[in-house]
């Protein structure tokens, strides 16, 4: 791939969206970090900024008006972005159904799946213009199978699963190819945000076998926006070695 690409990256302040923030850097992407936590976006752009391009854009991808005006915002020489990684979300609460709590249901339906439409929605017109660009969901096994409590978050990632799909058959024939990465369980900030700050319990997830790290799913994501250009990785689903399902994970102990 040439050096000279722009990305945009969503939810780069974490977990895989740092890792991937990282990988892009050290391969000579410009980019574009996304989060609404600014002291970690400061932070990250200081170390990237000697080895790439870097912009910062601090936003709340629930915020529409937000969200249109931050990619208004991004300069000229960064304005015709290549890749879009729509990366931001987590998971709020592990409820059944009948205890699960209508803001916790918000937040995930809002960021996850209107937070990643609007964020495309702003970015689409310029790829569209040029026929060329490149957009990547991140999914989840969680968007192929449910599993017990997950109802919500579920229905976020099978959401995205379908919005992934509709958005590359809509694109078909503009150049723009579009793909989801859906992973298994990578240990990450998401069981801290979660478990709402609860450590213990977000530890416990990823106790008694090796979770994928970020930075495998990073791996994952240049592979696909490295292939030729004739090449669109449309779905791909990753999981570790002791995960098999959703719901099945051997764990020792
Ligand atoms: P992290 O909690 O480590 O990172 C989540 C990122 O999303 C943060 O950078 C956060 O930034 C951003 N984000 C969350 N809410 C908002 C918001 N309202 N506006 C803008 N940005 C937001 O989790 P992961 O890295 O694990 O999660 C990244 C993606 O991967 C998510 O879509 C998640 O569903 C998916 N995923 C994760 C798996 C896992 O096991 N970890 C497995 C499968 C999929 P900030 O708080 O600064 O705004
Ligand atoms: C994140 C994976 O299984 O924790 O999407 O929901 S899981």
């Amino acid at each position: 791939m040439k050096n000279n690409k722009t990305a945009i990256i969503t939810g780069a302040t974490s977990g895989i969206g740092r890792a991937t923030a990282r990988l892009f850097a050290q391969n000579g992407i410009r980019i574009i970090i996304c989060g609404r936590r600014e002291e970690r976006l400061q932070k990250l752009s200081e170390e990237l900024s000697a080895i790439t391009e870097v912009i910062i854009l601090n936003f709340d991808v629930r915020d529409k008006e937000k969200v249109e005006w931050a990619i208004k915002s991004i300069p000229a020489n960064f304005s015709d972005i290549d890749i879009l990684i729509n990366n931001a979300g987590n998971a709020h609460g592990l409820d059944t159904i009948d205890e699960g709590k209508t803001e916790d249901w918000d937040a995930m339906l809002d960021i996850n799946v209107k937070g990643l439409l609007y964020v495309t929605n702003a970015i689409l017109p310029n790829m569209i213009e040029r026929k060329s660009g490149h957009i990547i969901n991140i999914g989840s096994t969680a968007g192929k199978e449910v599993y017990p409590k997950g109802n919500v978050y579920c229905a976020s990632k099978f959401a995205v699963d379908a919005l992934n799909q509709g958005m590359r058959i809509d694109l078909n024939g503009k150049g723009i190819k579009v793909g989801a990465i859906n992973p298994g369980l990578v240990e990450t900030e998401f069981s801290e945000v979660r478990f709402k700050g609860d450590n213990e319990r977000a530890e416990k997830v990823y106790q008694g076998f090796t979770p994928l790290k970020p930075e495998d799913i990073a791996d994952i994501i240049w592979f696909a926006v490295t292939r030729p250009p004739h090449v669109n990785i449309a779905d791909l689903t990753v999981m570790c070695l002791d995960q098999a399902s959703s719901t099945i994970v051997n764990k020792v102990t």
